[in-house]
């Protein structure tokens, strides 16, 4: 804010009429800006409709809030019905990934149309990512626009893409810890079945043995919780740091009565 604001004053003293225009400009979107944390992932511009996303961090591996800003010529749309999904583009096939379309509200706290994606693979030799939106304005006489942005995701260890004895595969994803301490955290994951290379439902039955252990002292924590269902293939749980140092999170998984598999996720911190 401080900054765009003296920017402006300088170009008062140049260029009244660039002063009028990069005001307005910046006014518009100081709600965005003023929120540090906030990364533009793009934006695009379709039939005088203009798209932009965002996110907390850089983009890698895992799970990511998608937030969605939407302009018609210059002015904020007040209820767009946005629609979008990953997609990643490789040699011989496109795949998505599981995502979450942002819901009619605004998110309180950031002003902006918030959903979620899960980036299951990096960009680079393997393959592209982009995000594909579309956008209706139901004040507009349901008019609908669709445009691409390209994002850029860096490699991570919190996702594992398995397959089942079953044959049929799965994403599992660990949301949170994100920011690891000593003591009790939250514990996150996330379970879905890929049941196309477009389709990647929740899946709500999955059963979570928690375990942390320390493999440098060779012991684990007392008071862990393991995650289970809440909501959409979230599952929440706690887990007990009991010092710093390399933790692994090791999780045993069942659904009905099939072993989906033991994973291990490491921290250090
Ligand atoms: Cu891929």
């Amino acid at each position: 804010m401080l900054t765009k604001k003296s920017r402006c004053f300088s170009g008062l003293l140049f260029l009244a009429l660039a002063v009028t225009v990069s005001c307005n400009l910046s006014d518009d979107q100081s709600g965005l800006f003023s929120e540090p944390e906030r990364y533009k992932l793009g934006e695009f511009t379709a039939d005088g409709v203009t798209v932009a996303a965002y996110s907390e961090a850089p983009l890698d591996m895992g799970f990511h809030h998608i937030y969605f800003e939407v302009h018609e010529d210059g002015a904020l749309l007040d209820r767009p019905e946005i629609t979008f999904t990953t997609m990643m583009h490789m040699e011989n096939h496109s795949h998505a990934s599981p995502h979450q379309n942002p819901s009619a509200e605004r998110d309180p706290d950031a002003g902006l149309f918030r959903g979620w994606a899960i980036f299951t693979m990096p960009s680079g030799m393997m393959g592209s990512w982009e995000l594909i939106v579309s956008v209706r304005d139901p004040d507009a006489d349901g008019r609908e626009v669709e445009g691409v942005i390209d994002i850029e995701i860096e490699e991570s260890a919190r996702v594992r893409t398995f397959m089942a004895d079953s044959g049929q595969r799965y994403v599992l994803t660990l949301v949170q810890p994100k920011n690891p301490r000593t003591g009790l955290n939250d514990l996150v994951v996330t379970l879905h079945q890929r049941e196309s290379m477009m389709h990647f439902p929740p899946v709500k039955t999955a059963l979570f043995d928690f375990e942390p252990w320390m493999p440098s002292m060779d012991h684990g924590s007392s008071n862990n919780v393991d995650p289970v269902h809440d909501s959409d293939g979230f599952y929440h749980g706690k887990v007990n740091f009991s010092m710093t140092g390399d933790w692994e999170l090791r999780f045993d998984i069942h659904r009905e009565d099939e072993h989906l598999g033991e994973f291990v996720f490491a921290l250090d911190f």
